[in-house]
C-alpha cells in the first residue's frame, strides 16, 4: 500500500528535496510551509512529473491551534500518516550572547523546539492508532556541539537531540520509530534566512569547500525511512567531507 509522509518546511531546501525524493518513489505527500505560493507550485510540479497525490497544508508550526486544526482538517483517508519529517526550522542571527536579539531567540525556540513538539503531538495519536509510524527529526551538528555566536540556535538543536531520545523511549511501546538526522553545512536558504537577506554573508558560509545539498540530506532521510520495520537508525550525523565539526573545515 502507498505510504503517506508529512513534511514540514517543504517550501525550500532539505524539506523540498525530501518532497521530491518521496514523490519520485510514489509516496502520498502532505506538504507544509507558510508560503502557500511555493507549496502550490511544488505540488503542481510533483503531481505532473510523478503522478502522485499531494495535499498542501500551510500553517505556521509556531501556532499551536493552527497545527492541531490543520491535522484535524485532513480527510479521513489521509489520517494514516506513516512518516513525519519534522524539518521546519531556522537560525536567526549570528551574534554574540550579549548582542543577540531576544526576538530572534524567541523565533528560533518557538519554531525549532515548540513547533516540532506541536506537530509531533498532533500526529502521534494517528500513529498510535495504527500501531506504527516513523518520526524523523531534523536536528543539526549545532545540536551536538556549541559554537561561537551560535547560542540559542545551538540550544534549540540540542533540545531536538534530547527530544528525539525522549520520544524514542516513550513511543517505543507504540511501535513508533524515532530518528534524528543531524546535518553539517547544507547550502539552502538557511544562511540567507540567518543573515536576514544578506546574500553576500550567506554565500561566504559555503566558500572554499563543497557543502552538502538538500538532495544529499534527503537521500539519507529516505534511506532511514525505507529500512525494514525491525531496523531503526536512531541518530545520524552527516557533514560535507571537508567539514569535521562546527569549527574544522578544510578549505585548502
Ligand atoms: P531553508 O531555509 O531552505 O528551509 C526552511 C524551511 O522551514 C522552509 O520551507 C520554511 O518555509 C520552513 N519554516 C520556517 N519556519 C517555519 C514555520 N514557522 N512554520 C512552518 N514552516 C517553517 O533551510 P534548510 O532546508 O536548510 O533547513 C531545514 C532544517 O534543516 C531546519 O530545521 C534547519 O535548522 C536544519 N538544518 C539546516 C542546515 C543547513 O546548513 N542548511 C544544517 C543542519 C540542520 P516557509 O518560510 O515557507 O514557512
Ligand atoms: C546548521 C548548521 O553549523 O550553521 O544547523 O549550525 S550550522
Amino acid at each position: 500500500m502507498q505510504k503517506t509522509v508529512l513534511i514540514t518546511g517543504a517550501t525550500s531546501g532539505i524539506g523540498e528535496a525530501c518532497a521530491i525524493q518521496f514523490a519520485a518513489n510514489q509516496y502520498k505527500l502532505i506538504l507544509n510551509g507558510r508560503r502557500l505560493d511555493r507549496l502550490e507550485a511544488l505540488k503542481e510540479k510533483l503531481v505532473n512529473k510523478y503522478g502522485v497525490t499531494i495535499i498542501s497544508l500551510p500553517f505556521d508550526v509556531r501556532n499551536r491551534q493552527h497545527v492541531f486544526d490543520a491535522i484535524e482538517s485532513l480527510p479521513e483517508d489521509w489520517k494514516s500518516i506513516d512518516i513525519l519529517i519534522n524539518n521546519a526550522g531556522l537560525a536567526l542571527g549570528r551574534d554574540s550572547f550579549e548582542n543577540a536579539s531576544l526576538d530572534d531567540w524567541d523565533t528560533m525556540i518557538d519554531t525549532n523546539v515548540k513547533g516540532l513538539l506541536y506537530v509531533s503531538k498532533a500526529v502521534t495519536p494517528l500513529m498510535i492508532k495504527q500501531k506504527s509510524g516513523h518520526i524523523i527529526n531534523i536536528g543539526s551538528i549545532a545540536g551536538k556541539e556549541v559554537y561561537e555566536k551560535g547560542n540559542a540556535y545551538c540550544a534549540s538543536k540540542h533540545a531536538v537531540d534530547a527530544l528525539s531520545k525522549a520520544m524514542r523511549i516513550d513511543l517505543l511501546q507504540h511501535h513508533i520509530k524515532v530518528t534524528a538526522i543531524h546535518p553539517g553545512a547544507v547550502e539552502t536558504e538557511f544562511s540567507i534566512v540567518r543573515f536576514k537577506g544578506d546574500e553576500a554573508s550567506a554565500k561566504k558560509v559555503y566558500e572554499g569547500y563543497q557543502p552538502l545539498t538538500g538532495e544529499d540530506v534527503a537521500s539519507v532521510i529516505y534511506y532511514t525511512a525505507t529500512l525494514p520495520p525491525h531496523v531503526c537508525i536512531n541518530d545520524l550525523v552527516l557533514t560535507p567531507t571537508r567539514q569535521a565539526d562546527s569549527y574544522h573545515f578544510n578549505k585548502s
